[in-house]
């Protein structure tokens, strides 16, 4: 078998998405999530202008030896655009591979581990009775695992709140609007929402919170301490990660379990969080963090030092990238949770899926490949539009993104 051709489809059902389609001489294809978000354009032309053309007539089944050849052949390595870029082409690879053995994707890595994916998925208010609520709602949906997120008193708008009423979504068309933000308040706040949700819902429901890499290590180190009587499944991207000692500063001073990685491309961001056993979930998925081939390997070496998989599933992950991540997340011995933000109608309708939740678990479907396919012809009615991740500043103007 040898792969003919492919071809990068944007569409925006909702939000923006970039697709990679690997097309073989037997006629078949896989799919591949390119999409970064805010940044969709650059991956879409690095994909078009420079690796495509040097995949053609190469055997798709030869998944580790495109991967070697598409990170150290390009002489650049890591970085999100180069990533994501050799992700969508490795996962629309295991797609094809999957497809052509007859088999889904989960049995070429190992087979079954487990029943189901426990998936936690997304509980946010303007206030802490909103939020509230909505974690009460979702209990009601079937979901064993909820993150909890809301509005800071004083501030007015927070990231991972809907701004208005109904499905939340991170990236907000047109150009970055600026939201502000204080580090005290939000310290302030926290462990009273946690407060609330343990005496309302009790200690079965697993509770996760998120602070979008908002905190310093000792301010991290202190929310964690705070909240470790409402004993959170974790406590996600306290801190930015470039300085991965940081973490050692959290680590000494909370029990509150650590989850960090969304952002993450290879090992080497994760190297001495993992050997020094300073986090407790790794939230690196398929899509940026180098497609299945990398992650299982990621994920191996995280298994030696008692570090399991979180996988990152925000809707702007796509259904492809939720499918490869379920595969493996299904495989892996050191499976954690996974994240469950469920798309739009549309963007579902533009990619047809077999996973489904049911009762708390996710389950990847028993179709060969991955179980996704891409409708461009629907997908044709939703162009690309640009949209950016909100920029944070603190109260007085300081760019607090970390
Ligand atoms: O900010 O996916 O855990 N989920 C998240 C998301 C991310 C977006 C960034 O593209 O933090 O909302
Ligand atoms: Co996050």
């Amino acid at each position: 078998m040898k792969i003919k051709g492919a071809k990068v489809l944007i569409c925006s059902p909702g939000r923006n998405f970039v697709t990679l389609k690997v097309y073989t001489d037997e006629g078949s294809y896989g799919l591949g999530d390119a999409t970064l978000n805010g940044r969709e354009l650059a991956v879409a032309n690095y994909l078009t202008d420079h690796v495509i053309p040097c995949l053609i007539g190469r055997d798709p089944f030869q998944t580790e030896d495109i991967w070697q050849y598409l990170y150290r052949g390009a002489y650049w390595r890591r970085g999100p655009v180069t990533m994501s870029a050799i992700s969508a082409v490795d996962v629309a690879l295991w797609d094809i591979k999957g497809k052509a053995l007859n088999t889904p994707v989960y049995n070429l890595l190992g087979g079954k581990s487990r029943q189901g994916v426990l998936a936690y998925c997304h509980a946010n208010g303007a206030d802490i009775n909103e939020t509230v609520d909505a974690v009460g709602k979702h209990i009601e949906e079937g979901y064993l695992a909820v993150r909890a997120q809301s509005g800071i008193p004083g501030l007015k708008n927070t990231y991972g709140v809907a701004k208005k009423k109904g499905s939340y979504e991170p990236a907000e068309r047109g150009l970055p609007s600026e939201h502000a933000w204080s580090s005290e308040k939000y310290l302030l706040h926290v462990p009273k929402l946690f407060e609330s949700l343990r005496v309302k819902y009790g200690d079965d429901v697993h509770l996760l919170h998120d602070a979008h890499h908002r905190l310093t290590p000792i301010q991290a180190a202190r929310l964690g301490k705070e909240l470790e009587s409402y004993h959170l499944f974790w406590l996600e991207d306290a801190v930015p990660a470039e300085l991965q000692e940081g973490f050692r500063i959290v680590r000494q001073h909370t029990t509150t379990p650590i989850a960090v990685g969304e952002i993450f491309n290879t090992v080497w961001d994760a190297n001495i969080l993992i050997s020094e056993q300073l986090i407790d979930y790794l939230r690196m998925t398929t899509v940026h963090g180098g497609g299945i081939t990398n992650l299982k390997k990621v994920a191996a070496f995280a298994d030696m030092y008692h570090v399991q998989s979180g996988c990152h599933g925000a809707t702007d992950l796509s259904p492809v990238t939720m499918a490869a991540a379920l595969h493996l997340d299904i495989a892996i011995p050191n499976f954690g949770i996974q994240e469950h933000m469920p798309h739009t109608k549309e963007t579902d309708d533009v990619f047809p899926h077999e996973y489904f939740f049911e009762k708390g678990y996710l389950q990847p479907g028993e179709k060969p490949g991955l179980g996704v396919d891409y409708n461009e012809k629907l997908a044709a009615k939703f162009p690309y539009q640009r949209a950016y991740l909100p920029v944070n500043r603190k109260l007085d103007g300081t760019l607090w993104n970390w």
